[in-house]
């Protein structure tokens, strides 16, 4: 499974040991396309950076977003990437989930909350303490979903 994973970069670092912690658990359950977002050493100052440019990184992204199987983002920290990012995976009909910190004291982005299709896109509300678990109940859901889809599809074939 390729997982794409969002967090803020240019919008803040503060939760950079959370990503950490969700991209850790993610790789449990297949490749991290975006493994950087969660690197503490990532900066702006770095020679590759200035190397790539921004728009090697904007098609990069975009391209590896295509690719992915499902989304997953950290929408705490208010970012333009991350929301872009949203956006576009909306519009490419991915699967979205969403995990926001109310203990921050942040209030999410109405375009944000208001996406939850309760399908597609999901917004979790969780504490620190909760990231492996609702990681785990999302994906063992998805796994379970797959699965039974798999089965349809069989079964639709073996009756044609
Ligand atoms: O607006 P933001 O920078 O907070 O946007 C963060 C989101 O955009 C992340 O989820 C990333 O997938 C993507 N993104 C933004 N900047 C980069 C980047 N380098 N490299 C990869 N993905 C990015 C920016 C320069 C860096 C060396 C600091």
């Amino acid at each position: 499974m390729k997982i794409y994973f969002c967090g803020s970069i240019r919008g803040g670092r503060e939760d950079v040991h959370l990503y950490r912690r969700i991209v850790d658990k993610l790789q449990t359950y297949g490749t991290v396309l975006t493994e950087h977002v969660s690197s503490s050493e990532l900066s702006d100052r770095g020679e590759a950076a200035a190397e790539v440019g921004d728009k090697f990184i904007h098609d990069r992204d975009v391209d590896w977003l295509r690719q992915s199987d499902v989304v997953v983002a950290e929408v705490t920290q208010p970012s333009l990437g991350v929301g872009y990012e949203l956006g576009r995976a909306i519009d490419m009909r991915k699967k979205i989930f969403c995990l926001f910190r109310p203990s921050s004291g942040r209030s999410l982005s109405a375009m944000i909350r208001g996406a939850d299709d309760g399908e597609l896109f999901v917004v979790r509300d969780y504490s620190e303490g909760e990231i492996e678990s609702i990681l785990e109940e999302f994906f063992n859901k998805l796994k379970s979903m797959k699965s039974s889809q798999t089965v349809t599809v069989s079964s639709e074939v073996k009756s044609t």
